[in-house]
């Protein structure tokens, strides 16, 4: 009955991303949905990346936190359209939930709508909120380990952010087995290491989902 009844919200939701997938290309909005543990600089990437996309484009933010406003008054205090979700205990954001924060957020394409879900590795790789791109962010702190004990969500990545790799020099962290970690679930993932604390290599990202968005953005 217990799988039945997961099967069963799965399908629901799967129908609703669906929807929200038409609405997204109607509007003109490449939506990137934001993935990573709790601290892993999610919201830090996000506020680097709308320096750079932003300038071209139309950049609208929803935020999904268990409690507090506290990421999108970071974003608001940027100048960006931002929209705070507070799912009171839930680890992952449905994609029911996106429709009435995105018409909230009042913004027109062409552009990025980026969606920072619940920091969490298990719970949010399993509900497709119909977005074009899913990035997982990691970072240097968080260990080397993450992708192999959590393959799920670096499994379904279009692209994988390492993040904080200013702090390389001061913690033993193993390149090679994080990325072959994640090669053995997702082949031909794009690896990309950046700092969100000194800029390094967001300009390299932005350029490539500029390229990777084009059916979703272009005039
Ligand atoms: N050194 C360093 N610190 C970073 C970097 N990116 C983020 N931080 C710091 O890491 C902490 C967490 O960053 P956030 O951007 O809030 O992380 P988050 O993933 O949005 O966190 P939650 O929303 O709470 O899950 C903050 O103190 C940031 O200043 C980085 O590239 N280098
Ligand atoms: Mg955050």
């Amino acid at each position: 009955v217990k799988i039945e009844i997961r099967k069963s919200i799965l399908r629901s939701n799967d129908e609703k991303a669906q929807k929200n997938a038409r609405l997204f290309e109607s509007e003109k909005l490449a939506v990137i949905n934001v993935m990573g543990s709790p601290g892993a600089g999610k919201t830090s990437f996000i506020l680097k990346l709308a320096k750079v996309l932003g300038k071209k484009y139309t950049f609208g933010v929803i935020e999904a936190d268990v409690a507090s406003r506290i990421d999108a008054d970071k974003i608001s205090s940027a100048g960006i359209p931002v929209f705070q979700i507070n799912t009171d205990g839930g680890c992952h954001l449905e994609a029911s939930m996106i429709p009435s924060a995105l018409k909230k957020l009042e913004i027109k394409g062409p552009g990025f709508l980026l969606i920072e879900n619940i920091g969490n590795l298990i719970c949010p790789s399993e509900f497709d909120l119909g977005e074009a791109l899913r990035i997982v962010i990691s970072s240097v702190p968080e260990g080397h380990d993450k992708p192999a004990k959590y393959p799920g969500i670096f499994s379904s990545a279009d692209a994988v952010i390492l993040n904080k790799i200013d702090l390389l020099p001061y913690l033993d962290f193993d390149r090679e087995f994080f990325v072959n970690s994640i090669k053995a679930v997702n082949d031909e993932v794009p690896v990309f290491e950046v700092s969100s604390k000194t800029g390094r290599s967001i300009r390299l990202f932005s350029s490539w989902v500029e390229k990777i968005s084009k059916k979703w953005i272009e005039r």
